[in-house]
């Protein structure tokens, strides 16, 4: 330090330490200096820590793939997802709604990109800022991987495999300049230029970015060839229907009562809503469904074990309790496979179970009364939906279906466990999150055309919609125009009590701004209520209503 003068040192900056010195050799006390403060501009650091995340990230993401296991950005995303308030999580369905997921990995890869710029940009004067940033990173890595439920010891290994690598990217990039320091003070080499070299920098960062690309797009195709394994294995699992067994439906998808809205939803048309920031990993042949708790014998069903039972084929209807009123996270399917009843009939639930509490195989857990198991509705453990294997986006290759219950209750995706239990000594992931422990379907209609603000010609206009009320079946759907009195629609055929009704009117439209609002009774004659209500926290009611303008 006894070289540098007075006027050299910034002392009021206690970060200061020159990037000069002290490990370096004094092989000539007389040779030029690096004049202190100048270093490297700040977008050099910057630039070091972005490519040195990057490279992390890469590491991270193909370290996962290739151990088959959860990578760090989504063990972090998954842990950001378990803790969100409820009021962030209803304002990101809001706003993103069923891509909210898209837009949680967009907003993480946007804050990580800002603390590798200012971690970078610190690292100039102080490489070890950076190290220790990027060692932190690694640590909440480490801690939400270890956080993950149902994972095993391979979660922990991309986290410090990554850590290393930003770690070891940052110091190679930011030594790119400090190197050319050293060769300008050594004596043969006294008169090369001060300062970084653009060259080696662009060398050594570039390579650090180019391979963290190169990682994360191997990440991508190999995350890429795992679904679209599990894809064609999905559309292989199941044979073709030996009897048919189907539920007694009117021709579907034909009937011309609603022109948007098809009777049975098509899979890729099918609301998706879990946890899940990627698939989990599932194996057919070794994959079990384990059945225990309050059970004379606990069991395990292989999924052949499921399909030589027998099969069933019911006509349900899916909704999400965040469904705001008039919203689409709803749909029908056919689906296929076994009833819960007699799986946990082969099992025997003593008398002191109260909840069928299940769990997926990325440890996502619900539970629904005993009852809604043998009640009589056909509660079923699905295998298929609409004539195909269970699409992997709806839980293959089996998940819970039960009529008359919101998903986040019942509804299981990826399905590995059922354990008889009671209410006080399991609890589903989304109650202690502020939503109901028990949470029947209410009574729902909606309003399909004409869309919301449409303009019209003066005469005869479709109006058309669903509505549902699982397990009660929906009986009467009317609709009223501005304050008019309420008028029924015509029904649908196809006519299920779990399943939702088509409906449509003909409307009459003069002249005029108008409101269109319905409302449906159930099977068993109660009206659906126009008190509004949020869906949180066990689903909302209220009128669906649209306004339009007729000339
Ligand atoms: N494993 C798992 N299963 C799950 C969920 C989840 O987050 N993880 N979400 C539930 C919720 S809230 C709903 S509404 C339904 C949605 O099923 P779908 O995506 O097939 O429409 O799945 C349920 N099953
Ligand atoms: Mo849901």
């Amino acid at each position: 330090m006894s070289h540098r003068s007075d006027t050299e040192t910034d002392s009021s900056d206690p970060s200061w330490e020159p990037v000069v010195a002290d490990d370096v050799p004094e092989v000539h006390p007389d040779a030029p200096r690096r004049p202190a403060g100048r270093i490297a501009p700040w977008y050099v650091g910057a630039l070091s820590g972005t490519v040195a995340a990057i490279f992390a990230v890469g590491v991270g993401l193909a370290s996962a793939q290739m151990l088959t296991t959860t990578s760090p950005t989504d063990a972090v995303g998954g842990a950001f997802v378990d803790r969100v308030p409820k009021w962030l999580k209803n304002l990101a369905i809001d706003w993103f709604g069923t891509s909210d997921k898209t837009a949680l990995k967009v907003g993480m890869f946007m804050v990580m990109a800002a603390l590798a710029v200012v971690l970078g940009w610190r690292s100039l004067r102080r490489p070890l800022t950076g190290a220790a940033g990027f060692a932190l990173f690694a640590l909440l890595g480490l801690l939400c991987a270890l956080d993950r439920p149902n994972s095993d010891g391979a979660i922990v290994v991309p986290p410090l495999l990554a850590g290393l690598a930003g770690i070891a990217a940052l110091l190679i990039s930011l030594r790119s300049f400090d190197h050319q320091w050293r060769r300008a003070n050594s004596p043969q080499r006294s008169r090369a230029p001060l300062g970084w070299d653009r060259r080696r920098f662009v060398v050594a960062s570039g390579g650090f970015a180019a391979a963290g690309a190169a990682l994360s797009g191997t990440a991508v195709a190999l995350e890429q060839r795992r679904v679209n394994r599990l894809r064609a294995a999905a559309g292989a699992s199941l044979p073709p229907l030996a009897t048919d067994t189907t539920t007694p439906t009117v021709d579907d998808n034909t009937g011309p009562i609603n022109p948007v809205t098809p009777f049975i939803t098509p899979n890729n048309d099918f609301y998706r809503i879990d946890t899940a920031l990627s698939f989990p990993f599932i194996d057919l042949d070794t994959w079990r469904l384990q059945i225990g708790g309050l059970v004379e014998r606990e069991r395990e069903f292989s999924f052949a074990e499921l399909l030589e039972m027998e099969q069933v084929e019911r006509t349900i209807t899916l909704c999400c309790v965040s469904n705001e009123v008039g919203g689409d996270l709803v749909g029908t399917a056919r689906w296929r496979g076994v009833l819960l009843a007699d799986v946990l009939r082969a099992c025997g639930v003593q008398s002191s179970a109260e909840q069928v509490f299940s769990t997926s195989a990325d440890g996502w857990t619900c539970g629904f009364p005993v009852a809604a198991a043998f009640d009589g509705r056909d509660a079923m453990i699905a295998l298929g939906m609409n004539n195909e294997g269970l699409p992997l986006e709806h839980g293959y290759p089996a998940r819970l279906v039960i009529p008359g219950l919101y998903g986040y209750v019942s509804a299981t995706k990826w399905l590995t466990s059922i354990r008889l239990t009671t209410w006080a000594d399991d609890v589903g992931y989304w109650v202690p999150r502020g939503w109901s422990r028990e949470a029947p379907v209410k009574t729902q209609s909606r309003i399909d055309v004409p869309k919301r603000g449409a303009r019209l010609d003066a005469g005869t206009v479709p109006v058309a919609g669903v509505a549902w009320a699982q397990g009660r079946g929906i009986a009467r759907v009317e609709i009223q125009i501005d304050d008019g009195p309420w008028v029924q629609a015509e029904l649908g055929a196809e006519n299920l009590d779990d399943a939702w009704r088509l409906w449509r009117y003909t409307w009459d439209a003069t002249p005029g701004d108008h409101r269109i609002t319905v409302r449906a009774t159930d099977g068993e004659g109660v009206v659906q209520t126009d008190e509004v209500a949020p869906p949180d926290p066990d689903g909302a009611t209220g009128h669906h209503s649209r306004r339009v303008t007729v000339r």
